[in-house]
């Protein structure tokens, strides 16, 4: 087996079964193949008394290898090699660092016994592939670990560290970091002639009031999904009845999950995401320029929100306001979100000092002389934006890069005014810019590979995930957006209400519609701020001040807890506006709110790509996914198109209404293509 990636290393009477598939040492098929062929042989030997199975390289098994999946699978099956494994008549030692996850820690639960290094991670993250551990991970792991515990992991699919899996009784020993191969092979040694502990054989004791708890505090989170209430179910299985019927039940499940729609778009994403990474024409080994220290211009929401990840990530940062009173608002935000966050046990108080002890407050500009990075983050103004990178190109050591996070702007133009205009993207955070994981980076015109290859590395390093866009007005998001609002307002003098149309896109799977959308970022964002100027139901709402939460009025009335109703005032105005455009108003379906307001999203993705303002389909549902909260389990809406909707249907419904299709769309639909 001289290419096999699994090997067979003798230290006197135990086997060590190492595997060796980088990068992650997924279970595919010649990894499942050298893993039977080696516990078969170790078994057989009379002279081996144990068994150790670990892997080089950064972790033990990360799970099954998801690229196989919806192809035909190759023998061993992997619940078949976890069955055999356990029935060694050998103990078998599981030696795990990094990350044992799914398939990987089925694996390691049909080992006896299972040692760890203090920094792995233990997890079953099926769910989040719309999926469930599908080798008897839902079976063995309430044996092993207990059901709370069991549905926890399965149900979320968050993993546990090591010390908490030792407290479970998931580990059976904690070793020195170090010395993983030399501890696994001591421990095997000690379990030599020991009665062999087998998780199948294990008892469980029914949770009834355990399991329904569990369904009861999650039924929101889990809204929409449907692989995590089979997860549960599962679990609840092995509570019931004997572990082989069990395991059947979990295979059935688990088939059901992977025909689906959902986890076919869960996987989709699993994908997108890290090839949104990718620069097609940047190589992957293009040197990067050190980022030790970066500057941020605005100490507003956005500002403050960007300094939080770099501080959180540990490098320092300078802030710079204009005024000394918004320079300590700003930094007294950023200290109570960071105190909020360790009163919730996220952060050690130390962090919060630590993190603050970073950030540099100053009004002088010229404090950005020895930053590697300069963001502006000021309002939407080109006017001002040109002039702060004008004097950026003055104060900025060579070789800075100078960023805008403007959500609209020309970064060409704003790039334009300096001298180094190869040193110039934009970096769009989403608000809030401490939790929102979507960056566009925005590439301009000019900007160098290794300035666009550095910005997307440092996203990843502050736990972004990053997607190149070209400079178009709005970008990928807040382009699509566009069309979306244009629609829901023609809606609205159409005859649907608010309640509709938000009703409508939550029920498809958003977290919220755009009126609603609109009131938590303000409705005044862009008005004119002209009171006598009322040309719209926007404006009008403006100058009665309903400018959204932040005035309990908006599109909606709110309580002081922030709870909508239903505004009559606002459906007054709506009246009035219909009554003064003499628009026949009909009951408008939440069918025609769909074709209407989601399918319009669609074609401007298509022209996003038309135009090259996209690298690739995905990189547009990774945009939707990690800014705006579209349903994962919809994977996108490129994905929704083409995979669930299906884009003859969505051209027909674009025509119906009288849309201009998108060119690629159309013929995509005529031929049965596909948006690349
Ligand atoms: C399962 O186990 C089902 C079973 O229960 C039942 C079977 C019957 N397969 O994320 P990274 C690739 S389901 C194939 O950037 P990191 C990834 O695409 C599985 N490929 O690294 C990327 O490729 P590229 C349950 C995989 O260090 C490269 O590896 N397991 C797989 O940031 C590096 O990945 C999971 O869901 C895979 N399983 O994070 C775990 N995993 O370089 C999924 C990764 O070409 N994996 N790749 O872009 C992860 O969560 C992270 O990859 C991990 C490393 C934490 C392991």
């Amino acid at each position: 087996m001289t290419s096999s990636p699994i090997r067979y290393e003798r230290h006197d009477n135990v086997a060590v079964i190492v595997s060796d598939n980088p990068p992650v040492n997924a279970l595919g098929a010649a990894v499942r193949q050298g893993l039977e062929a080696y516990v078969k042989q170790a078994v057989a030997d009379e002279t081996i008394g144990a068994i150790v199975i670990r892997c080089d390289g950064k972790t033990f098994f990360a799970g099954a290898d998801i690229t196989e999946f919806g192809k035909p699978m190759q023998d061993p099956p992997l619940p078949f090699l976890v069955d055999m494994i356990e029935a060694s008549t050998k103990p078998v030692v599981a030696a795990i660092h990094g990350t044992a996850l799914g398939g990987g820690l089925e694996v390691a639960l049909s080992c006896h016994y299972r040692v760890a290094v203090p920094s792995a991670k233990l997890g079953v993250p099926e769910v989040k592939l719309g999926l469930l551990p599908g080798a008897g991970g839902t079976q063995r792991l309430p044996r092993v670990a207990g059901v709370r515990l069991a549905l926890e992991m399965c149900a979320t699919g968050n993993p546990i560290s090591a010390k908490r899996a030792q407290e479970a009784g998931l580990v059976d020993r904690i070793v020195g970091e170090d010395s993983l191969a030399a501890d696994a092979i001591s421990y095997a040694r000690e379990v030599v002639g020991r009665p062999i502990p087998r998780a199948s054989e294990r008892s469980v004791s029914p949770e009834p009031e355990t399991v329904e708890a569990f369904r009861r505090e999650n039924a929101k989170r889990f809204r929409g999904f449907d692989a995590p209430a089979a997860n549960i179910a599962c679990v609840e299985k092995a509570t019931q009845v004997p572990f082989e019927e069990g395991v059947q039940f979990e295979r059935q499940e688990f088939m059901k999950l992977m025909m689906g729609v959902q986890s076919a778009a869960q996987r989709h994403i699993f994908f997108a995401e890290r090839q949104a990474a990718k620069i097609d024409d940047v190589p992957a080994d293009t040197a990067l320029r050190p980022i030790r220290k970066v500057g941020v211009i605005g100490a507003g929401t956005m500002g403050g929100g960007i300094s939080m990840n770099f501080l959180s990530a540990g490098i320092p940062v300078t802030i710079v306001e204009m005024q000394q009173d918004a320079l300590d608002r700003g930094t007294g935000v950023m200290r109570k979100n960071y105190e909020a966050s360790a009163a919730k046990g996220r952060m050690k108080p130390e962090q919060v000092e630590a993190a603050m002890g970073a950030l540099t407050p100053t009004l002088n500009l010229q404090d950005l002389a020895d930053c590697d990075l300069v963001i502006e983050a000021v309002y939407e103004s080109m006017d001002v934006k040109k002039e702060i990178f004008a004097k950026l190109d003055g104060i900025c050591k060579p070789g800075a890069i100078l960023a805008s996070n403007t959500s609209y702007l020309d970064i060409d133009e704003i790039a334009s005014v300096t001298k180094r205009p190869e040193d110039v993207l934009g970096m769009h955070f989403f608000s809030p810019a401490n939790v929102m994981k979507l960056l566009e980076v925005v590439r301009g015109a000019k900007t160098a590979p290794d300035v666009l290859a550095t910005v997307m590395s440092l996203a990843k390093k502050i736990g972004k995930v990053a997607v190149v866009a070209g400079v178009t007005y709005g970008f990928i998001g807040n382009r699509m957006l566009m069309p979306r609002q244009v629609e829901a307002n023609k809606l609205l003098m159409e005859g649907a209400t608010p309640e509709q149309i938000d009703r409508v896109h939550v029920a498809f799977g958003m977290p919220m519609g755009p009126f609603q959308m609109s009131d938590l970022a303000g409705v005044d964002i862009g008005w004119h701020r002209d009171p006598s100027r009322i040309e719209n139901i926007r404006d009008a709402l403006c100058a009665e001040g309903r400018w959204g939460q932040k005035k309990q009025a908006g599109f909606y009335d709110y309580d002081e807890k922030r709870t909508p109703s239903p505004s009559p005032r606002v459906q007054q105005i709506i009246d009035e506006f219909r009554a003064k455009s003499g628009a026949t108003v009909r009951e408008v379906t939440d069918q025609e709110i769909v074709e209407r307001t989601i399918y319009p999203m669609v074609n401007e993705g298509a022209l996003i790509l038309e135009e090259g303002k996209a690298q690739r389909a995905s990189d547009i549902d990774v945009v939707w996914i990690y800014g705006y909260g579209w349903s994962v389990y919809r994977g996108g809406p490129m994905f929704w198109a083409q995979n669930e909707e299906t884009l003859p249907k969505i051209v027909a419904g674009l025509e119906k209404h009288g849309f201009t299709v998108a060119r690629t769309l159309k013929d995509a639909a005529a031929s049965g293509g596909r948006l690349k």
